[in-house]
């Protein structure tokens, strides 16, 4: 069985009485439309094609390979995979196999997967050819030597070193061995990991249970109104909790409907995804909408079949919001959420009121909020305050991080999601800021101490601060201010080192402020509210 911090006794049973939890496998979210409409379109990518029977037999025929390899239910993986079927088929894989995978970002570079390797000690590793990491067998010879279980690795690609993925799923299943029993792991247990937009020095793993993953997905397609006709383009990182389950894809395939995938967000290749496909909905960044905003005039034809676009993951400008339905001719939602659970949504009947100005409210009845100020104690309404959360399928506990969770948890099992909100007596909430240590780059979340441990790795930097600065498109940018021992050190420098070290190209500063000294505060931290104000009055002056 694989860690995590259970949920107490008491709310278990409360979960299951009120029906959330229900002891169903995750897969189970592809297994009923399987049955019920084996031929239906579950995914379109690129020029293929996957039925529901179709991404099932597929999934099965990954499970009996991988047991056919040894693995086996309490084993975990490392997935880092682009926006391709073939996502899809490993985690429902795994899934009919008990193997917990973690999701990594495609994104994600040598740091990253290290550090999940090394947490996790996976026995599997699935990856793409076509990441510069895997090209070759090297850096999947550096993670064994991270992870010594790992004895598994298959490669996805067209010309690869080892296109053992493709031949895998494209076998004669007439050939294959005799099926060996797959037996998921239990409902009660983790399914997979999600990965925490994070606020420390190394990425952490947020274990997510078949139970509570399960419901969010339901809840999530229920509020969507997601049906069969439903044709939801997936044009953010598919691993991601926004895309994979607020409904996202597995809120797709629950309800029967297409998941239409798209590498990335840009708009035109998008549009002509959107019109070619009959695509109903889709889910994006702010950063993204606004990209899509520039492109659309003229093209509004392209965009005829769309009806909901979701909004969320960063900071929805208000003015932009009420362009959505003005310029897409879609309805808009948005979407507050977190891969460590509580997701709010504001619903398709609000006001327009609610749904320009708000960030929704919790999914569940049973989501439990509190807003509170800097001592714990509940604030009133309208007012500011740290949001703290728990429900049924809100976490419990990082994995394997003690210290950590002793931090985040209060005594009650509340998490401090790090977010300042403000609700309105109609339990709505608007985000107002943040009292973790994040940058939100576009929706791209970047622990500063993570850059700033790296940068101070450096022998010519004697401290490093890495703040947000306000960005007209990607809302925040990072700004690295280094004290130097070494005058003569340039930014390029800088950036090349931190490239060096394997960090994702998305956590690189896009700006370098040298100062002769970093302000404190009374303790002795570095006090980055003043920096930034500081920043902000050198940048005011200059323009
Ligand atoms: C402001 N900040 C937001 C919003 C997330 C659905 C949607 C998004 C995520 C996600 C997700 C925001 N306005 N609308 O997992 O299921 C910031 C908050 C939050 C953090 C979580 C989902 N929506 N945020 O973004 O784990 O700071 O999840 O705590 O990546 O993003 O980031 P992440």
């Amino acid at each position: 069985m694989i860690d995590f911090t259970p949920w107490p006794a008491e709310f278990a049973r409360r979960y299951r009485e009120r029906g959330y939890w229900q002891d169903l496998s995750l897969g189970e979210v592809l297994g009923r439309n399987v049955a019920l409409r084996p031929d239906a379109v579950a995914i379109l990518c690129g020029e293929r094609s996957y039925s529901y029977a179709e991404l099932d037999r597929q999934a099965e025929r990954l499970a009996q390979a991988l047991l056919a390899r040894g693995l086996r239910a309490g084993d975990t993986a490392l997935v880092q995979l682009p926006n391709v079927a073939e996502f899809y088929v490993s985690f429902f894989a795994l899934l009919k196999i008990g193997v917990a995978p973690v999701n990594a970002l495609f994104s994600h570079q040598r740091l990253e997967l290290s550090s999940y390797a090394e947490q996790l000690q996976p026995r599997l590793l699935i990856a793409a050819a076509g990441h510069g990491l895997f090209g070759d067998g090297a850096f999947a010879g550096e993670l064994r030597g991270l992870a010594p279980a790992l004895d598994t690795v298959l490669v996805l690609g067209a010309n690869g070193y080892a296109d053992e993925l493709s031949a895998l799923l494209t076998i004669d299943a007439d050939g294959d061995a005799p099926a060996m029993p797959a037996q998921p792991s239990a409902p009660s247990e983790v399914a997979f990991f999600q990965l925490s937009g994070g606020s420390t020095g190394t990425p952490k793993l947020i274990p997510r249970t078949h139970n509570d993953y399960h419901y969010s997905v339901r809840r999530s397609a229920e509020i969507c109104r997601l049906d069969e006709a439903t044709r939801f383009l997936c044009a953010l990182p598919a691993a991601h909790n926004f895309l994979l389950s607020s409904p996202g894809a597995l809120g797709v395939f629950h309800a029967g409907g297409t998941v239409v995938l798209a590498l990335d967000p840009e708009p035109l290749r998008c549009f002509e995804l959107i019109a070619r496909h009959g695509v109903t909905m889709a889910a994006l960044v702010p950063s993204a909408v606004a990209l899509w905003l520039q492109a659309a005039p003229g093209r509004r034809a392209q965009l005829a079949t769309l009806r909901l676009l979701q909004v969320g993951g960063a900071s929805f400008a208000e003015a932009l919001a009420r362009r959505v339905p003005e310029e897409f001719g879609c309805r808009l939602q948005q979407v507050f959420g977190m891969a460590e659970g509580l997701v709010n949504y504001t619903r398709l009947s609000d006001s327009d009121e609610h749904v320009y100005t708000t960030q929704g409210c919790p999914m569940s009845a049973d989501d439990e909020v509190r807003v509170v100020d800097l001592d714990g104690a509940p604030v009133a309404d309208g007012v500011s305050g740290m949001l703290t959360t728990r429900g049924p399928y809100t976490f419990r506990g990082y994995y394997r991080a003690p210290e950590h969770n002793a931090r985040v948890f209060d005594a009650d099992g509340f998490y401090a999601t790090g977010d300042l909100v403000q609700r309105g007596a109609d339990g709505y909430l608007r985000v107002v800021g943040r009292v973790k240590d994040q940058i939100n780059r576009g929706g791209e979340k970047i622990a500063a101490e993570e850059v700033e441990n790296l940068l101070l790795k450096h022998p010519g930097i004697v401290q490093a601060a890495l703040i947000s600065v306000p960005d007209a498109l990607l809302g925040e940018k990072s700004c690295a201010c280094v004290v130097l021992s070494d005058a003569t050190l340039r930014p390029v420098t800088l950036r090349k080192f931190l490239r060096e070290q394997g960090v994702a190209e998305f956590k690189l500063p896009d700006r370098f402020q040298i100062l002769d000294r970093l302000p404190l505060t009374a303790v002795g931290k570095t006090d980055k509210q003043t920096l930034r104000a500081q920043l902000h009055t050198a940048a005011a002056a200059v323009a």
